[in-house]
């Protein structure tokens, strides 16, 4: 069974989120507040099951390679990703190098974050303050992002306007499944756990997981200039649903959220809101050939690159992740809207756990998202890149099967609508490694 009280729980619908990312600056001091103040203040995952139990605001903390390093504690976690650092990953996620990066992300200079969450910016402030308070003198602040649920209806929407937080796999022994949602062994999510691809660990580190962080900044204005530019000409639409549909195959949901697999021509706002249905599709339908057919949902879309289910379900256990982001940057602004161009920096502070690495964030990206072989075994031999995070180098993308009529037809993407900011990988620890190993 799992120790919900010693697996730190990331809240995953949040109004208000802070990453603080740090460096140690005073390794004695810090290991004595790791230990004293803030061990008693990290959130539980029993703390989140229960409305009762939650915090008004929740803590989190996790460690870089290099934050293990400076807290000296050598003990090897057997993840190739994480030891080297998501910098020297930059190529192979796709980025085109790291002039774009956020400076704090690079040089290995973060040891770590804390991810603070709440409903409210005062009680969010308020924790703040307390946190820097009790590490006085024991870090360095080298970068805050703050991310927010949009207001008002977008409320859980992306900054695309695309309902997020809708597919995630359910960890045995942690919650019941819907119908759709895909069981699977607590290994693939914690260090440790039952079918951890990795045998070695040492044993503080069971039940911790990898966080891999990305800012991906979005260029709203030009993805809507695209969509509004290129609608689908399908018999019965206007052009304003051509435009949407052409976003919806992109993303293989909806704005509301209902999935394409089940609303292939018509946005289902119903089905959208029905957690027992809007999560139930697998892409394969009977008389229809799951190898060939695209009217549905394009090979390419990217809920089917980063989760192909009926097409590729028997090895795809291991490349699950668990998703906690949130958005980040203000909401457009009508002279961004009017003239299509991006002015302040907005996008996706995106959080992946998994117990691997390889096998979750950065396989996603690189082996399926980036690879335009991917989805391997259909009719078409080149999908094409995921058209809402495939990156290459910042370098046009070919992406086919995005018009239902013609499904060969290819989409040459030319500017990326989700860019790279960069980021960082850390071990997200138990609980109890906070007043063990680490602040030893
Ligand atoms: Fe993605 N988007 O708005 O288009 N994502 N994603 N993602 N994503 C999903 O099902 C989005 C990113 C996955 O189980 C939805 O919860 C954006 C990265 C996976 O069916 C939407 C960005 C990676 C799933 C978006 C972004 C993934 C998923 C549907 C960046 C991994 C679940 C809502 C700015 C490398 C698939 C939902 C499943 C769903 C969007 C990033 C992976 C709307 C804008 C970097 C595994």
């Amino acid at each position: 069974t799992l120790d919900l009280d010693n697996i730190q729980g990331d809240i995953l619908q949040k109004k208000k989120e802070l990453f603080l990312f740090f460096s140690i600056t005073n390794k004695v001091l810090f290991k004595q507040k790791l230990r004293a103040d803030i061990k008693n203040r990290v959130t539980t995952t029993t703390q989140l099951l229960s409305v009762s139990h939650q915090p008004v605001t929740a803590l989190n903390v996790a460690f870089s390679r290099s934050g293990l390093d400076a807290l000296e504690v050598p003990d090897m976690l057997n993840d190739i990703a994480f030891s080297g650092g998501q910098e020297a990953d930059n190529a192979v996620l796709g980025d085109p190098g790291t002039d774009n990066w956020v400076d704090a992300f690079l040089d290995k200079k973060i040891h770590g974050v804390f991810l603070l969450a709440s409903d409210t910016d005062a009680n969010l402030n308020s924790f703040l303050n307390d946190l820097r308070a009790i590490l006085q003198g024991a870090i360095k602040e080298e970068y805050l992002l703050v991310g927010a649920a949009r207001p008002g209806s977008e409320e859980g929407h992306e900054h695309f306007g695309f309902m997020d937080g809708i597919s995630q796999p359910a960890v045995e022994g942690f919650n019941t499944p819907l119908p759709g949602q895909e069981k699977i062994p607590p290994g693939v999510i914690l260090v440790g756990e039952d079918e951890d691809p990795i045998s070695k660990r040492p044993e503080w580190a069971r039940g911790g997981s990898f966080l891999a962080f990305r800012q991906l900044a979005q260029k709203v204005p030009e993805f809507n200039r695209f969509l509004t530019e290129n609608p689908l000409l399908v018999p019965g639409l206007t052009r304003e649903q051509g435009s949407a549909l052409l976003g919806a195959r992109m993303v293989g949901r909806w704005k509301s959220g209902a999935p394409i697999d089940l609303a292939p021509r018509f946005d289902d706002p119903v089905l959208a809101r029905d957690p027992t249905r809007n999560n139930d599709f697998t892409f394969a339908h009977p008389g229809e050939d799951i190898a060939s057919d695209q009217t549905r949902c394009p090979f390419s879309a990217h809920i089917r690159k980063t989760k192909p289910r009926a097409d590729f379900a028997s090895t795809d256990r291991e490349h699950q992740i668990i998703r906690a982001g949130i958005p980040y940057g203000p909401e457009v602004t009508p002279a961004e809207a009017a003239s299509n161009i991006t002015t302040q920096e907005r996008g996706l502070a995106f959080v992946a756990y998994q117990s691997s690495i390889s096998n979750g964030f950065r396989f996603l990206q690189q082996a399926w998202a980036n690879n335009p072989e991917f989805i391997t075994g259909k009719i078409d031999d080149t999908p094409g890149f995921d058209p809402i995070i495939g990156a290459n180098k910042g370098q046009e993308r070919s992406v086919s099967g995005l018009d239902p009529i013609n499904p060969k037809r290819d989409f040459d993407l030319k500017t990326d609508f989700v860019v790279s900011r960069g980021g960082e990988y850390f071990f997200s620890a138990p609980i109890s490694a906070l007043s063990g190993v680490l602040a030893a």
